[in-house]
């Protein structure tokens, strides 16, 4: 049985003496310590010293319909009395990867019907990878095998997830682009605040969208499998297009033949206020990857939805050479059966439209208005960040010791607020059952961290 009483300095020495942190420099975490998270409910977590904390970032943009929820608790305690595991490998099935197979193409976007699972997200990128290499092989074009993304993109940790992102430390990790695989490109990303100069917002999403077109002409379109891109940029700071950007997007897919990809892992169920970020910005992908939200995080389990049209192909195709133990695990798929029931029962995504999403959004735009830091607010629904800036007019942005984003995130961290900081940017991404009472305790915190950060850079 796990000790669940240990003190925080005892938890904060093992976890330095045997615990390896994703995205972090053990040695310098393992000075400063851990803050251990022992519970959780609604939209607050509790760490071991008995702090309770607003959760700005729905765990790591996932916890959708907050936490403690007897629903999916009860979905997993019962799946795991009843069949804590089986595989669909060799002509078998479950019922709960079944039915959540048949609910997905319920939730999902017309033409979605036939979903392949997997335990996270990189892995659900990972599928989409190999599935568009064999749709392409059978449709005679193996030499169709290039993938295009963005600068900034992020598509997951595994080495093919890693090569489709676009954050290059991420490549650069075992040596310059040691982490790159061949076969996948990046183009500029679609964030018209900082690297927009003289051009409109319009104007630049179509240049960068004409990005895409240059590319395949550089690389022969008959060289390339597809495009991916998150709706909105998730960790790349929350980069909401402008409104040109995707539909030359589609049209530059249709018109080369380039299956297109949306990565809806952050931006899938509800988060933007549709059940998915295409409906948002009505994007007809043929592929979308889905994870975080499909269970808010409970359980790991991911999807790849595979559009009718790819499914035809895919299906003629013979044998698919790929999977993973996990695949559709019945005890994840159960509790991401009782997550959409949840959403739905509950009129989550309305509420993210229609209610809290602009509440949200005014009480940011607010701060962009007064606060003498906050340059640009953007996002949708339950999906926002704060840009920091050092002259509102010029867009400049701190730099160097004047790290304002990192300064802010830890007055987040003394105040009880979880919000990110991603490069100059606050994010927000609370649970999508955020009340209008919580939001409002969020601003204020907000503006209490923007506050001490504008006193400590001498601007308040
Ligand atoms: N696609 C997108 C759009 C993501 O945001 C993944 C794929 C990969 O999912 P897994 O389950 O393999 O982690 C993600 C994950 C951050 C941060 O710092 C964001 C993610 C993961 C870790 C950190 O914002 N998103």
């Amino acid at each position: 049985m796990l000790n669940y009483n240990r003190t925080t300095e005892q938890w904060q020495e093992f976890d330095r003496d045997h615990h390896i942190h994703p995205f972090s420099d053990p040695d310098a975490l393992g000075k400063q310590g851990t803050r251990v998270i022992t519970k959780a409910e609604g939209s607050y977590i509790y760490d071991s010293e008995g702090h309770k904390i607003l959760d700005g970032m729905a765990g790591l943009w996932c916890v959708n319909v907050g936490y403690g929820r007897k629903e999916l608790i009860e979905a997993a305690d019962r799946q795991i009395r009843e069949l804590p595991y089986y595989n669909s490998f060799f002509q078998t099935a479950h019922p709960p990867q079944i039915e959540l197979s048949r609910l997905l193409s319920e939730v999902t976007p017309q033409g979605f019907n036939h979903f392949f699972f997997a335990g996270s997200g990189s892995e659900a990128n990972d599928t989409n990878v190999r599935l568009v290499r064999h749709y392409w092989d059978i449709k005679g074009k193996p030499e169709k095998a290039t993938f295009i993304s963005r600068k900034n993109a992020y598509h997951g940790s595994t080495l093919a997830a890693t090569s489709l992102g676009g954050m290059g430390y991420m490549h650069n990790m075992g040596g310059k682009d040691g982490s790159l695989l061949p076969g996948f490109e990046h183009i500029g990303q679609p964030f018209w605040y900082l690297e927009g100069g003289e051009m409109s917002e319009d104007e630049f999403g179509l240049a960068r969208a004409q990005e895409l077109e240059e590319k395949i002409l550089e690389l022969g379109a008959e060289n390339v499998a597809a495009f991916i891109g998150e709706p909105i940029q998730g960790a790349g700071g929350v980069i909401v297009p402008p409104s040109t950007y995707w539909p030359e997007i589609q049209r530059i897919c249709k018109k080369y033949d380039i299956l297109l990809i949306a990565d809806e892992v952050i931006c899938g169920f509800g988060r933007t206020g549709s059940w998915f970020g295409s409906q948002t910005f009505d994007i007809k992908p043929d592929i979308i990857t889905m994870a975080k939200g499909i269970s808010s995080g409970y359980i790991p389990i991911s999807a790849s939805g595979i559009h009718d049209d790819v499914f035809k192909v895919l299906n003629e195709g013979g044998n698919i050479n790929h999977g993973y133990t996990y695949s559709g695990h019945p005890v994840a798929s159960a509790v991401a059966i009782a997550n959409i029931n949840y959403i739905k029962d509950h009129g989550l995504v309305e509420k993210v439209r229609d209610e809290t999403g602009p509440y949200l959004s005014a009480g940011l735009q607010s701060l962009v208005d007064n606060h003498p830091l906050v340059g640009e607010a953007r996002g949708r629904g339950m999906m926002a960040a704060i840009q920091l800036v050092k002259d509102k007019d010029t867009h400049e942005v701190y730099s160097g010791d004047q790290d304002a984003a990192g300064m802010c995130k830890n007055h987040c961290f003394e105040n009880d607020l979880i919000m990110r900081a991603t490069d100059q940017s606050m994010i927000i991404s609370p649970p999508l059952t955020i009340s209008i009472n919580e939001i409002d305790e969020l601003l204020d915190k907000a503006k209490l961290c923007l506050d001490l950060t504008a006193k400590d850079l001498g601007v308040l």
